[in-house]
């Protein structure tokens, strides 16, 4: 089973959107493993987007997430990175379909509402970087049977 890192960005949490996240992965059939709510460090902030360090926009970025609380979860379930992304839609709102998290609520590529791991070695890092192994509980739902094969 795959796991990947979500959180909900500061416009998200301010806009009241959390459970519109929450029950899009649950409706999908993902697990939820771990999730809090938390005020992001600077240093935390600058680990997570260390990719982008060297864009124009990265010390916009670096602010906004450091600006209110995020939501951050571990979601679990078969090739949910990928198909996270898909739920999430496209980085920029423009092009992000309806349908999509993204598409159905965002404007504009700044205030995009959600992240999600672009890859599963992505996804373990930031997992390692955002968790520790004890907030992070492994279950199995009831209606796993009828979710997969
Ligand atoms: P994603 O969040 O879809 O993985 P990314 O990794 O390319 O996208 O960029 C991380 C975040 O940085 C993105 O969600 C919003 C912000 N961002 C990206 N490109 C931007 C740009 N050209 N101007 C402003 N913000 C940008
Ligand atoms: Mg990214």
């Amino acid at each position: 089973m795959e796991r990947t890192f979500i959180m909900i960005k500061p416009d998200g949490v301010q806009r009241g959107l959390i459970g519109e996240v929450i029950a899009r992965f649950e409706r999908k059939g993902f697990t939820l493993v771990g999730m809090k709510l938390m005020a992001v460090s600077r240093e935390l902030a600058e680990k997570h987007y260390d990719v982008h360090k060297d864009k124009p926009f990265f010390g916009g970025l670096v602010e906004f997430i450091t600006s209110s609380p995020v939501v951050a979860m571990v979601w679990e379930g078969e090739n949910v990175v990928a198909s996270g992304r898909t739920l999430i839609g496209a980085t920029n709102p423009i092009s992000s379909a309806p349908g999509t998290i993204r598409g159905d609520f965002g404007i504009t590529i700044g205030r995009n509402l959600i992240h999600g791991s672009d890859a599963v070695e992505t996804a373990q890092r930031e997992i390692a970087l955002w968790f520790t192994e004890p907030e992070l509980a492994s279950w199995t739902p009831a209606n796993h049977g009828w979710l997969y094969e």
